[in-house]
């Protein structure tokens, strides 16, 4: 027990790691441990593999060969290496949207019985932004438009992509000198390929500049256009009560995990789940019921709309299945682990595939086309039902934790909770900001590490932010950690916020903790910051504004991509593990001080949760002062105390 609560600060999550060890079950834990050691060259950027004279790797500090034999340096490659990643996490997102996309033409195309316009409204807005014509013509023919124009947007050769005209004015010069300002989305991805490849860039900075122009193709291409496009098949979520953690899943029921990524499978997964006829089977079958639940980004894109519960975040996709009650683990892309069909030989669980592009070996594969999603769907509910029947109630042990929490909170909606439904506005939140009750907005994100025990950085964090009056939003398995650990409700607020952003969360009824969806979602990030810029009263571009983004627990190249657009967006970004950069000195420098010089913002690295926050106070603070506003109104000493990190670095 001990040895599992150094791994987890989840009391459900030790509950099952205990499971998992009297089983003989390894976890993605063990296979850390197993990989103790883990090579220094490839952690620090060191290590080149992009042809095969290598592969090289260079010393630091004047060690060993300080050239690959190509005559690439240490600077030279940790600054490839680093777009690399950012090219593949941008990759991942702009693919996502892509289906969707494809999914609004199927539905304007009326060729899909599943996929309807759910949003009309947020489909008239986007209408009136891009200057496609509403009068006198039908949903669908609109719908129609937009998803031509937004297909476009990834293939477009020439010019900025269309929502960089969403930043603020100043913000778009910042890009424009750094040139960074990010054109088609394929494009930037592909070039981004192309200039890493052998012999073609080896200019460090310019490397890094780029590394920023292709993560605004995700910030305000892929994931925006993602997070957008699901708003107007899936509908614009509104907030709502659910549940989260293993405590979600039901003895008596059938139970189907989702996890994965897209929408476009777990939203119809929903409605199958609620089907009269396959309610009736699962009766039959002896299941009091059907329930449905996720894990990881899917798990929030349905909480959003749907209030389906969240069973837990990236590193509960093992513990899950530990419980022995999951029936059918349903998986599309990203963030999945191959491991999981493993567990096939110890539980009755049967773990189901869907992508075309990703397939996992002893998994059974149900190929998921967006033509017959509702067959498809009920087909995957009917193995549910079979796999039930299977179940061994001896091997059943579900923990009881399963804490409420309220989600749903997007650009919109946060105007109209403060505003008002008939004057939604961000004025209020710029007036609470301006007079220091609220002392600033902290976007606190991304994954779990096995390098961190679980979700203990995300919730000192945000609790040290929320006491110093600073307003959290959040979004991917952060949020999810922190709806497990009891912050995104309005109780909350009475119990960890300050007194200035308690007077705020009291007087509307919100949590301090604000769940604004999936890690696409981001960019609702991105778009509130662009509101409270044009609100007036914060300066005139992100980078002026009292708000700061971090990362404490990443793992994902997503991840790195994410907290790119924001420091080239002006939000200065703190990680808990280190890029993969400090085989260079001059990258470490660059990424942590002089990227300032072009977007405003900067990366810092702090594996201390309550260090890194106190960091973003500070951040937050100075650019108070830089904005002529008073202090903040209720000032509280700093935590001393600081989170041993046990990062298992090397
Ligand atoms: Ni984001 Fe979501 Fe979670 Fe990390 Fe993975 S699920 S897309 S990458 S692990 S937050
Ligand atoms: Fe080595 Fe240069 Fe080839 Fe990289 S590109 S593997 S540094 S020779």
């Amino acid at each position: 027990m001990a040895e599992q609560k150094r791994r987890s600060a989840d009391s459900a999550s030790v509950a099952m790691l205990d499971v998992a060890g009297n089983l003989g079950v390894q976890t993605a834990w063990d296979r850390l441990d197993a990989q103790k050691g883990q090579c220094r060259f490839g952690r620090e950027g060191l290590c080149c593999r992009h042809c095969f004279m290598g592969p090289c790797r260079v010393g630091k500090d004047g060690r060993g060969p300080q050239q690959g034999v190509c005559g690439a340096t240490a600077e030279t490659i940790v600054a490839r290496n680093l777009l690399r990643h950012v090219a593949a996490g941008t990759a991942a997102h702009c693919d996502h949207a892509r289906e969707i996309v494809r999914a609004l033409l199927m539905a304007a195309e009326g060729n899909s019985p599943v996929y309807q316009i759910r949003g009309p409204a947020k489909l008239h807005a986007l209408a009136e932004e891009y200057g496609i014509a509403r009068d006198g013509r039908s949903d669908r023919q609109i719908a129609k438009d937009l998803a031509e124009f937004l297909l476009a947007e990834f293939g477009r050769q020439d010019g900025a992509l269309a929502n960089t005209r969403r930043a603020p004015e100043q913000q778009q010069k910042n890009w424009a000198q750094g040139a960074a300002t990010p054109r088609g989305i394929d494009r930037e991805v592909s070039t981004a390929l192309h200039m890493t490849a052998m012999g073609v860039d080896n200019d460090p900075e310019h490397l890094l500049l780029a590394a920023a122009r292709v993560a605004l193709v995700d910030g305000f291409g892929g994931s925006m256009i993602a997070t957008d496009v699901s708003d107007v098949l899936f509908g614009q979520p509104k907030p709502l009560r659910a549940s989260a953690n293993l405590g979600v899943l039901k003895a008596d029921e059938v139970n189907i995990l989702v996890h994965g990524h897209e929408p476009t499978l777990s939203d119809v997964m929903v409605a199958a789940s609620r089907d009269a006829e396959l309610l009736a089977e699962a009766k039959a079958a002896g299941a009091a019921g059907i329930n449905l639940a996720g894990i990881c980004c899917t798990a929030n894109e349905v909480l959003m709309r749907h209030g389906v519960p969240i069973a837990g975040n990236f590193l509960q996709q093992e513990l899950a299945l530990m419980t022995g009650a999951v029936d059918v683990m349903l998986v599309d892309v990203q963030c999945v682990f191959p491991s999981l069909a493993e567990f096939e030989q110890c539980f009755h669980t049967r773990v189901v595939s869907t992508s075309p592009k990703a397939q996992f070996r002893g998994a059974k594969h149900i190929a998921f086309e967006e033509e017959r999603a509702w067959d498809t769907a009920r087909q995957i509910v009917r193995e549910a039902i079979a796999a039930f029947g299977r179940r061994d109630p001896g091997k059943v042990a579900i923990p009881h934790e399963r804490q409420p929490l309220i989600a749903g909170f997007t650009r919109e909606v946060v105007s109209e909770i403060l505003g008002g439904r008939y004057r939604p506005s961000y004025r209020p939140l710029n007036d609470a900001i301006q007079t220091g009750r609220i002392r600033g907005v902290a976007g606190v994100v991304g994954c779990n590490n096995p390098k961190f025990p679980q979700d203990e950085s995300h919730l000192a964090m945000v609790k040290e932010l929320i006491r110093n009056d600073v307003l959290v939003v959040q979004t991917g398995c952060s949020a999810i950690a922190c709806a497990k650990g009891g912050l995104l409700t309005p109780e909350a607020a009475m119990q960890h916020a300050g007194e200035g952003l308690q007077e705020v969360c009291r007087a509307v009824g919100m949590p301090p903790v604000l769940h604004c969806g999936s890690c696409v979602d981001n960019s609702r990030i991105l778009t509130t910051c662009a509101e409270m810029v044009a609100e007036g009263g914060l300066g005139d571009s992100f980078d002026k504004l009292p708000v700061a983004g971090a990362a404490p627990e990443w793992m994902s190249e997503k991840a790195i991509a994410i907290g790119m657009y924001f420091v080239a967006s002006g939000v200065s970004v703190v990680i808990g593990q280190s890029l993969p950069v400090e085989g260079s000195a001059w990258a470490v420098d660059f990424l942590t001080r002089e990227i300032e010089k072009h977007f405003g913002a900067t990366w810092s690295f702090e594996p201390d949760p309550i260090k890194a926050a106190q960091l973003m106070i500070d951040h937050i603070d100075c650019k108070r002062v830089e904005l002529g506003l008073p202090a903040s109104m209720y000032p509280v000493p700093y935590a001393q105390k600081t989170v041993e990190a046990v990062a298992a670095v090397g």
